[in-house]
């Protein structure tokens, strides 16, 4: 018995089992693989698997293959999934505190919402998700999100009038669409698609990133450059799996998702600055000079009612963030 005890711990030391053994987690997101959801994913993985010496390792859904955002952050309080690459979309359903950073036009640039999420103030939101049975590993980036639709080219607050337009599960979003004049249709990404190639709605507004992971060319003809709200993302897992981790394994998985972020918004950037001309190629009518003051102002009666909802400081304190 002792020999035969001895002779499993050699075997083991040799392929470098070690006592723990292989973990693999499941990670989601709703774009292709070859998205910056997939670009971050990825990093996020590798980087886990190689500070853990192999003992976790990933395997990775990307697509939709299980479910949109909201099915999956679900899945991850159940712990039927690991980990999930998702926008901020229907997270201020689980977490109230987050619906503040999807106002529309809150954040002038790149620059100011990456430094305002990476702040104290921003780091701060992260602490609110343990209690609802999740932990954001980091802030990361879906991008500023723009108008496509099937009828005609937006430039101004007019032309969107009266389209039915597919919007993320996000009340925050669909009060500040509707004093747009957009009819809002809140769906599941893995639907948009087909609901555009069927007609069952005119269009759709997402960042040129998951435009183009998406094919949405391939059934949107035009492409207004509104930029009209920005769009955070996250990467979540839960409390249960965080409290099996050591204390280094931990800090793994948060530098982990650090270099993932800074991954997932350079393939932002490139996304953003290759992107608009191939989606041209692709066939989309892109309109770049949008009237951005007339959709502010349009904007009015939603932004009295965020006022109301969420405070006039709070507010002010994320436009004024420098
Ligand atoms: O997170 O649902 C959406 O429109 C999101 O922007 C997309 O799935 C990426």
């Amino acid at each position: 018995m002792k020999t035969w005890r001895l002779a499993a711990t050699a075997i083991c030391a040799a392929m470098g089992l070690g006592a723990q053994a292989q973990t693999t987690l499941k990670i989601g997101y709703t774009p292709a693989a070859t998205s910056h959801y997939g670009v971050g994913s990825t990093v996020l993985c590798d980087e886990i698997e190689k500070g853990t010496q192999g003992r976790y390792k990933c395997q990775q859904f990307p697509a939709g293959s299980l479910g949109g955002e909201r099915e999956m952050i679900e899945a991850v309080q159940l712990g039927t999934l690991d980990i999930v690459n998702t926008s901020t979309g229907p997270v201020g359903n689980f977490v109230p505190e987050v619906k503040i950073v999807d106002i529309p036009f809150l954040f002038r640039d790149y620059d100011h919402a990456r430094r305002y999420l990476d702040s104290a103030a921003g780091q701060d939101l992260l602490t609110k998700f343990p209690s609802k049975g999740l932990v954001a590993l980091a802030w990361t980036e879906n991008g500023f999100r723009h108008m496509t639709n099937s009828k005609r080219a937006i430039v101004k607050p007019a032309d969107a009038a009266g389209l039915k337009m597919r919007t993320m599960e996000n009340k925050v979003h669909m009060e500040g669409y509707k004093a747009f004049g957009i009819q809002p249709t809140p769906m599941a990404f893995p639907e948009v698609f087909g609901a555009l190639q069927q007609g069952a709605v005119d269009g759709q507004e997402n960042p040129i990133p998951v435009i183009l992971a998406s094919k949405f060319s391939q059934v949107q003809k035009h492409l207004s450059l509104t930029g009209h709200v920005y769009s955070p993302a996250l990467y979540l897992t839960s409390p249960r799996l965080m409290n099996k981790l050591s204390e280094a394994d931990k800090k793994v998985f948060y530098e982990a998702a650090k270099k993932a972020t800074a991954a997932q918004r350079k393939k932002v950037n490139e996304d953003e600055d290759n992107g608009i001309a191939q989606l041209e190629k692709e066939g989309m009518n892109v309109v770049r000079k949008v009237d951005g003051a007339a959709f502010r102002s349009a904007l009015a009666p939603a932004m009295a009612s965020y006022t109301k909802e969420f405070g006039a400081d709070n507010i002010r304190k994320i436009q004024d963030f420098k």
